[in-house]
Formats: structure tokens, C-alpha cells, sequence
């Protein structure tokens, strides 16, 4: 999750940005074409056609892992899955447990990816990226995105008729990805990456301010956009699922674990009990992930052996699917 990159004479492992606050800044991903059912976008929804790379320590990634499960878009799209550690070139292809090597451009780095869609490439190389064989090129590098067209574009190729996107909760969906985003998503981040004091404590705050939100909302529904799942709760459950183990010490997010939280917890322990999500998680490759590719952060990459979750306590367990 970290390659080097020197912008401003400050070499930041990360490759994103860091303004005169130490505030973290996210610099967009810049591949975005669409692929669209009819094929009028140019990129035609077609199985076997589309290739996804994807790290499983990546929540971003982890975003289009579990809507390929719960589509079954498994036969549809094929997958590779890079080594949990980055390397000093970035990500890197490997058969360590769990990775999947690059059955289709044979990379050993996903740098080759990027420059072979574009031989002037000079920006990130991040997960996840959406690869299209007939044009020998990227789609899209756009966890968002991507998601959104597996869910959409590619429903009728689909084996699980769901939709997480449904036409009467559209405008809520959109809106709740948005509003959890900056203080969640992308928080631990501003507060993990942050290198001041000030500028931690502004994302550590809005973080659990939004968290305490949420608490409240769960206590009284089902889900984020009420009592079906939709796409707004697989871009929460990334970051949650991932919050005790790394978060809260890696990223310095300790005002409270998410276990602390009855109902958070009951609704991340309700996700993750649903079997496409389930199959998508990989505690070890999180955990070295994070720990491990981010030096200036933990330089001895120290890999904590706990904290001890069982995610499969029991919780009240609900109808949760939308048919
Ligand atoms: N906005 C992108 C973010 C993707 C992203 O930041 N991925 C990280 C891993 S979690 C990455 O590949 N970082 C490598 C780098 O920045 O060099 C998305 O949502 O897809």
C-alpha cells in the first residue's frame, strides 16, 4: 500500500500528496473510461473480455472484490491478485499464499499494466485496475466506479439477479457513499498520513463524530439506506473491517474500536457473515499490508499479532438480501 514517490523534495510512501498542514490529499486515479450493458460507451459488458487486479490488503480494491461475489460475476470477470507487500518498485506479482499471478499480461510489477496502456505513464500504479483484453488496455483504476459497473453494466451476465443500485434508492446511495467517504473512508487515512499535529486531530474528530452518526442511524435500521443492502455498505464494511486491526493503532484512529460500538458492530459482524463478503476478507494480507509497506510509519514493519476478533459471533442475523 505504499510506493515511493518525491514530490517537493519530501519523499512520501504513499504517493499522495500533503499540503502545508500535513494534511493528506488523495491525487485522482486518471483511467476512466465506462463500460456500459449496449456497448455505446465503446466498451461493450462482455464476459471474458475484462480482467481486475486487485490487492486483498486494499480496501479500495476490497470494494470491487465483493461486488464481483455478489453479482457471481466470478466466470465473467477474471481476477489476479498481487503480493500483500508492496514492493520498492510498487505493487508486485507473486504465488505467495492467497495471490493470484497475472494470467493474462504475465506482469511481475502492475507498473507494466499502466505502461503498456499508456508508455508515458508517470503516475500512481494503485489497485484496483479494471484491464480490457480485446483493446490491450486499462478501463478504469476507480474503485467507485468499477463497482458501480459490475453492479449496473453487467447485470444481465450476473448468476445473482441483485441490485445493490436500486432505481428508488439511487439518489440516497450516492449521497451516502459521499457523506461516508472524506470522514471514513478516506479519514483514517487523512489521519493515519498526516504530519502534524493539527491536521490529525481534524481528521481523528470528524472521523468518530461520523462514526457516532452512524451508530445512531444502525440503531434504528437495517443498513446505511435503510432495511436492504446496497453499495453504500460495502464501501463501509471495507473500512471497518479493517479498523481494529490496523486503524486503531497503524493509523492512530483509538478514540474507540468499532467493538465498542454496539450497533456498528453488530452490522459489521452481520456483513461479514454473508458469504461473497466473507470469501473476499484476508486479515494476514491486510495486516502485512499495511504494516509492512509503510516504513515511514512503522519502519521496523513490525506485524501485530492481535487484536483476537471473532467475526463470526453471533448477531442478529436479518433478511438482508434485496431480490
Ligand atoms: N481512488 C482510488 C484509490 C486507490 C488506492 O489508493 N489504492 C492504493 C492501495 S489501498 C494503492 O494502490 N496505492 C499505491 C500507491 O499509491 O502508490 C480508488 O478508490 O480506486
Amino acid at each position: 500500500m505504499a510506493s515511493g514517490m518525491m514530490v517537493a523534495g519530501k519523499w512520501l510512501a504513499d504517493g499522495n500528496e500533503r499540503n502545508q498542514n500535513g494534511e493528506f490529499h488523495e491525487i485522482p486515479t486518471t483511467f476512466r473510461h465506462y463500460i456500459t450493458a449496449d456497448g455505446s460507451s465503446g466498451f461493450k459488458a462482455e464476459t471474458g473480455r475484462y480482467h481486475l487486479y486487485v490487492a486483498l490488503g486494499c480496501p479500495w480494491a476490497h470494494r470491487t472484490l465483493i461486488m464481483r461475489e455478489i453479482k457471481g460475476l466470478y466466470d465473467v470477470i477474471s481476477v489476479a491478485i498481487v503480493d500483500p507487500i508492496m514492493s520498492d518498485k510498487g505493487w508486485m506479482f507473486s504465488d505467495a499464499p492467497g495471490s493470484i499471478p497475472d494470467s493474462v499480461n504475465h506482469a511481475k510489477y502492475l507498473q507494466e499494466i499502466y505502461l503498456k496502456a499508456n508508455p508515458k505513464y508517470t503516475g500512481r500504479v494503485t489497485v484496483p485496475v479494471l484491464w480490457d483484453r480485446q483493446n490491450q488496455t486499462i478501463i478504469n483504476n476507480e474503485s467507485r466506479e468499477i463497482m458501480r459497473m459490475f453492479d449496473v453494466e453487467f447485470a444481465e451476465l450476473a448468476t445473482q439477479k441483485i441490485n445493490l443500485y436500486p432505481p428508488e434508492l439511487q439518489q440516497q446511495i450516492d449521497e451516502v457513499i459521499d457523506a461516508i467517504y472524506t470522514p471514513i473512508n478516506a479519514g483514517v487515512y487523512r489521519a493515519g498520513f498526516a504530519t502534524s499535529q493539527v491536521a490529525y486531530e481534524q481528521a481523528v474528530t470528524e472521523l468518530f463524530e461520523s462514526l457516532d452518526k452512524w451508530e445512531i442511524i444502525l440503531s434504528k435500521q437495517r443498513y446505511l439506506c435503510g432495511n436492504f443492502l446496497t453499495e453504500a455498505d460495502i464501501c463501509m464494511f471495507v473500512t471497518l473491517y479493517r479498523f481494529d486491526s490496523v486503524y486503531y493503532s497503524h493509523f492512530k484512529c483509538n478514540l474507540r474500536r468499532i467493538i465498542d460500538y454496539p450497533h456498528l458492530w453488530n452490522y459489521l459482524k452481520k456483513l461479514y457473515q454473508i458469504l461473497e463478503f466473507k470469501v473476499t476478507c484476508n486479515l494476514d494480507h491486510i495486516k502485512r499490508g499495511y504494516y509492512m509497506s509503510m516504513t515511514d510509519i512503522n519502519p521496523n514493519r513490525i506485524v501485530p499479532k492481535g487484536p483476537i476478533i471473532d467475526f463470526d459471533e453471533p448477531c442478529d442475523r436479518m433478511n438482508v438480501l434485496h431480490k
